[in-house]
């Protein structure tokens, strides 16, 4: 039996995973947000108050939805909130949109993320409080590590290995049997060739425009 979900955050992120969650039938109670939002709901949502809310349910009557995003420069309060409560003992729901294209050989942990129009292939494995945001390709045998961004659009290609805390920004390619180390930050649009170290950042490369000259020498 489907438990009822609260989801924590009330920004971006949590709008888009209460559509995936309406495409799933899931039983949303409301969404929790310390900060003065617009209104007291969230498209049609309503706000029941601060994260101290989580504690009115015992860990067995609830399961949460982390609702907090990630970008490159803010990758804390996701994790921090995922630890926070998983060390209450409550458990954070593992949300796969229906519109995704998901392996049934595919293996999720705990609180993973799939959004819409993701393609997920044979035997890829995701670990705890992945993101993998919408139209993203994760292709076979890929390995994901924990609390991962792969943002909109991105490709992974065959066998690709993601370590803990990397942000995959959009557009991404990165070619099949590549290796991306804990930490790391992959820019927009970059197109990754060769193993990446742990704690690196690697911007796309930048294109330069000249004017062409037309006048005749
Ligand atoms: O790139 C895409 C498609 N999505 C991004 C996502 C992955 O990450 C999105 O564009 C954003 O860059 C980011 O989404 P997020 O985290 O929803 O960002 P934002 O729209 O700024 O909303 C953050 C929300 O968290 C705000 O409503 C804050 O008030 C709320 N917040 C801040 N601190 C908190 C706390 N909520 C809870 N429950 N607890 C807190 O401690």
């Amino acid at each position: 039996m489907i438990k009822p979900l609260i989801l924590l955050g009330g920004g971006g992120h949590a709008k888009v995973l209460i559509e995936v969650l309406q495409r799933l039938h899931h039983p949303l109670l409301g969404f929790l947000d310390p900060y003065p939002v617009m209104g007291s709901t969230l498209l049609g949502v309503p706000k029941l108050g601060g994260d101290e809310v989580v504690n009115n349910y015992q860990p067995n009557e609830i399961e949460l939805v982390n609702g907090i995003g990630s970008v490159p420069n803010d990758r804390g309060l996701r994790i921090s909130l995922f630890k926070a409560f998983s060390a209450q003992g409550y458990v954070f729901k593992t949300v796969l949109d229906p519109t995704a294209l998901i392996s049934p050989s595919a293996q999720f942990m705990t609180g993973v993320q799939v959004m819409a129009g993701v393609i997920i292939q044979a035997d890829a494995k995701i670990a705890t409080n992945s993101i993998i945001n919408t139209g993203a390709i994760v292709e076979h045998d890929c390995r994901i590590g924990e609390h991962v961004h792969i943002a909109p659009g991105v490709v992974l290609s065959g066998g690709v290995e993601v370590g803990d805390h990397v942000h995959i920004g959009t557009g991404a390619i990165v070619i099949q049997g590549i290796k991306i180390g804990a930490g790391s930050v992959i820019g927009a649009g970059s197109v990754v060739m060769r193993d990446v170290a742990s704690n690196q950042i690697v911007y796309p490369a930048r294109s330069h425009t000249q004017a062409i000259n037309t006048h005749e020498k």
